[in-house]
């Protein structure tokens, strides 16, 4: 577009103007009128209306961007959980009124439409989350950057329960369109893969000319990511694959279909499926594919279609910094080596200075499993010149060590970015941690205990790349939308500049101690549990414990996080008073809420899904227990039901082994939504105890010290069995079968005898500690009023976490970009 040419006008922000878009888009885009509209019709005619509002803005940030060519951040991530697309743009156009009131004008109702909506699941959990948090506050903070990742044809599976057990479908989130991409085919580059390395054709010193065997087409679709009101409309980019030549017409003709299709198959499955694992590394080879794939199609496109034809990359470093989040795209690496070497020609030492001087990584993990590594044998036969070039960077790299450290050959080995043992492997998070020139962790536990344990080796050889950046959740989403009620009571109480500047909260302090303002939070937060049971009534057919206390553990099913301790709980309670040693009126009715996916693969984690549905089934159908206690275990907990169910929450539970959690985001969602949080101190509790205080805060468990010390000691669960008579007795209840209809031997017997034999995370340890506080939290609870206080409090004192903070944070302590005001 020339310079000369007149920027697009927002349309007018009215009903009428409005109403026009939609039912042109309606009319024209869908090519049908009102009365024979499909929902999804209407759905998608008024999210092209609202696209119409950002469109001009995205224009415009994209104008800017080629013309200042300033200082960008690229946040490479395998995972963005963006979660319901919609409300965020109406939100950001500041539409929300004009679009409900066009729309009942024509008899529609927004709710419904809305709700016709499925979310890109295009992530796991927190990392995926996260990504999404962050890019939204990178565009409302005025940063120039881009996302890149991967169009899964398939997001995070559906779970469903069939008789308490999971079962997982597919997320064909796709399957009606999606109002909100923009595919740009003309903008697709070829990524290849395979075949082997020969001697260069240039005379580059470490040159290597690679002849790759296959290839696939990766095709671009553009979202847009509105800032908040600020008129920046920042770009996510993600690949989808496809083959070259999808269809071989001569197979067709020969009566060959299967083989017609097979080259698009093979090369469409790299984006098919995001892998349902988090925390822990699968060992797929179609993984490192998607790795590959996503990263080499982000790295050409910037290089290729960002920057100006003639641009120095020598002045690379002033112009970006790839942001590496986990180790998922350090592949980036060698491949940002291979096209300075082995295509521009660079000697290897100006092409390594640079490299060193545009990623920067964040780790996402303190389980020692969860580190990616990939066999040499593997990533050699997909990427044969990229292991070349890993292996070179580990030698010079290993002579460094060895200059810095003289004859320590163990630490060589233990640094080395290719392991030994088991099997010859890449371990990306040294190669990550070698090249980049920040290393940071997400909570400051976790970054202090990268240094010491994880990194070790790293922090001492250079102490000044380690860095933290607390985690931190966007308040537009997970306040502002997610509880509009509540939202409305803030800004009452101290304006609407919290929506961008979260500290703000700060100046609701006073106001705890307002019994008005403590009434109004109480009614909302009733309103919230009301809007939750009736979901969860008309979506699971799930009934709530009256309007009693809704204490929620929501999050990725894993051992470290401790499900089974929740249980030990639940059961424990039950047993007591099942047994007549707790008075039932003394217990404070609640609704125990889950929410949570087990990896497909992963066990252990379905069997305690299956034993958390099985003690639901028991508690529920106990007539005796009714209005006291209920378990509730809605499936396929995402975005959408993170919204509703976060708002409604008293209690949060972070209550993994301290040590274990490299930050949580779930947890600064609650406490901004004003529940209090029972917890250990790990990842970022540690934090939100520190803001709230500890009088606002359950505090229980062993620290992280302290459970190291027991690990090293050798630790002995049956110790504790034995020694704690109401611990012995909710396991033994497990045990017996009782809640699985009889079955010792199925998931109940499989997680007595792993907590009673193993315990690798230590429940049984903090077992104790956690019913005491669990005590305080009923007596606490006791007192509403005095529990509101809190509850607002941990609201006031939470503005820390928000993503628009950590981003700041980044800018500071890593990327040196500069904000660039869109209406200047
Ligand atoms: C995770 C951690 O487990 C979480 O503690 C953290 O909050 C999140 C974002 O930093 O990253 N790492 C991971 O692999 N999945 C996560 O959710």
């Amino acid at each position: 577009m020339s310079e000369n040419t007149p920027p697009l006008a927002v349309p007018e922000h009215s009903v009428e103007s409005f109403t026009r878009s939609f039912l042109r888009e309606l009319n024209y885009g869908r090519g049908v009128d009102l009365d024979r509209a499909s929902a999804n019709d209407k759905y998608f005619a008024l999210s092209r209306a609202v696209r119409h509002y950002l469109t001009t803005r995205w224009l415009e940030t994209l104008r800017n961007q080629h013309r200042d060519q300033a200082k960008t951040v690229a946040y490479l991530s395998a995972e963005f959980l963006l979660g319901p697309q919609l409300e965020n743009a109406l939100l950001a156009a500041d539409l929300e009124d004009i679009a409900r009131d066009a729309l009942a004008n024509l008899g529609e109702d927004i709710e419904e439409l809305r709700a016709v909506e499925v979310e890109p699941g295009l992530g796991n959990g927190g990392l995926g989350r996260l990504a999404a948090c962050f890019i939204d506050s990178l565009a409302t903070l005025n940063v120039p950057s881009v996302g890149y990742g991967i169009r899964y044809e398939y997001g995070i599976f559906k779970q469903t329960f069939v008789d308490g057990k999971q079962v997982e479908k597919p997320d064909h989130w796709l399957h009606l369109g999606s109002p909100w991409e923009l595919p740009h085919p003309e903008y697709s580059v070829p990524v290849w893969f395979g075949g082997h390395t020969e001697e260069a054709t240039n005379s580059a010193e470490g040159a290597r000319t690679w002849v790759p065997s296959w290839h696939v087409t990766a095709k671009p679709y553009n979202y847009m990511v509105p800032g908040y009101r600020n008129g920046r409309v920042n770009t996510l980019r993600l690949w989808s694959a496809r083959a070259r030549h999808d269809f071989d017409l001569r197979e067709f003709n020969a009566g060959e279909y299967t083989e017609a299709v097979r080259a698009r198959t093979f090369a469409e499955n790299i984006s098919k499926v995001l892998y349902p694992e988090d925390s822990t590394p699968q060992g797929k080879e179609l993984r490192l594919q998607q790795q590959y794939f996503f990263v080499a199609a982000s790295l050409r496109d910037f290089l290729d279609h960002v920057l100006p034809e003639d641009y120095d990359l020598h002045n690379l470093p002033n112009r970006i910094t790839w942001q590496l989040n986990d180790t998922h795209p350090v592949i980036a690496v060698p491949e940002l080596m291979r096209i300075l070497v082995d295509e521009k020609g660079w000697d290897w030492a100006d092409a390594w200075a640079v490299t060193q001087k545009v990623f920067a990584y964040t780790c996402h993990t303190l389980l020692p499993e969860a580190l990616e590594v990939w066999p040499v044998e593997l990533l050699g036969r997909l990427l044969p010149r990229h292991l070349e070039i890993i292996y070179r960077i580990n030698e010079e790299f290993l002579e460094e060590v060895r200059e810095a450290f003289p004859g320590d050959e163990l630490r060589v080995r233990r640094m080395s970015i290719i392991a030994e043992e088991p099997g010859r492997a890449v371990r990306m998070a040294h190669l990550a941690t070698v090249a980049g020139f920040k290393v940071n962790g997400v909570a400051e536990l976790h970054s202090e205990l990268l240094k010491d344990k994880v990194l070790n080796d790293f922090a001492e050889m250079w102490p000044d790349k380690f860095t933290n950046v607390t985690n931190g959740v966007t308040p537009r989403r997970f306040v502002r939308l997610a509880n509009p009620g509540l939202s409305e009571l803030i800004t009452a109480g101290i304006g609407d500049g919290w929506i961008t500047d979260l500290e703000q909260l700060r100046n609701l302090e006073p106001l705890a101690d307002d019994p008005e303002f403590r009434r109004a939070f109480r009614d909302i937060k009733g309103a919230n549990k009301h809007r939750l049971a009736q979901v969860l009534k008309d979506r699971d057919g799930i009934e709530l414990a009256g309007d009693g206390m809704v204490d929620a553990m929501v999050k990725r099913l894993h051992e470290y996080k401790r499900q089974s301790l929740k249980l030990l709980h639940i059961v424990s309670l039950y047993e007591g008073i099942k047994s007549g040693r707790i008075p039932l009126e003394s217990v404070t009715p609640r609704t125990f809420v889950f929410g949570a996916k087990a990896a497909p693969g992963y066990v252990r984690a379905k069997e305690t899904i299956e034993l958390i549905n099985a003690i639901g089934r028991t508690i529920n159908a106990d007539a005796s227990l009714e209005g006291r206690l209920k378990v509730a275990f809605p499936p396929n907990y995402n975005v959408t039901l993170a919204e509703m169910l976060i708002p409604a929450a008293d209690l949060s539970e972070q209550i993994s082994l301290a040590g274990k959690e490299a930050s949580g985001t779930g947890n600064m969602k609650f406490a901004l939504n004003g529940a209090l949080t029972i917890g250990t101190d790990d990842g970022a509790n540690v934090e939100i105890r520190k803001l709230v205080g500890d009088d606002h805060f359950f505090l229980f468990g062993m620290s992280e010290p302290e459970a190291s010390d027991l690990q090293a000691e050798g630790y002995d669960p049956g110790a504790y069995y034995e020694s704690d008579p109401q611990l012995k007795a909710a396991l033994n209840l497990i045990g017996s079968g009782h809640f699985t209809g009889g079955d010792r031997d199925g998931a109940a017997g499989s997680i007595f005898a792993s907590l009673t034999q193993r315990d690798r995370f230590m429940a049984l340890a903090d077992f104790r500690s956690y019913m005491d506080a669990q005590e305080r939290v009923e007596s606490a609870y006791a007192d509403y009023e005095s529990w509101s206080r809190s509850a607002i409090l941990n609201i006031a004192r939470s503005g820390f976490f928000s993503s628009d903070r950590s981003i700041q944070d980044y800018l500071d302590r890593i990327w040196g970009a500069k904000p660039i005001d869109q209406n200047h």
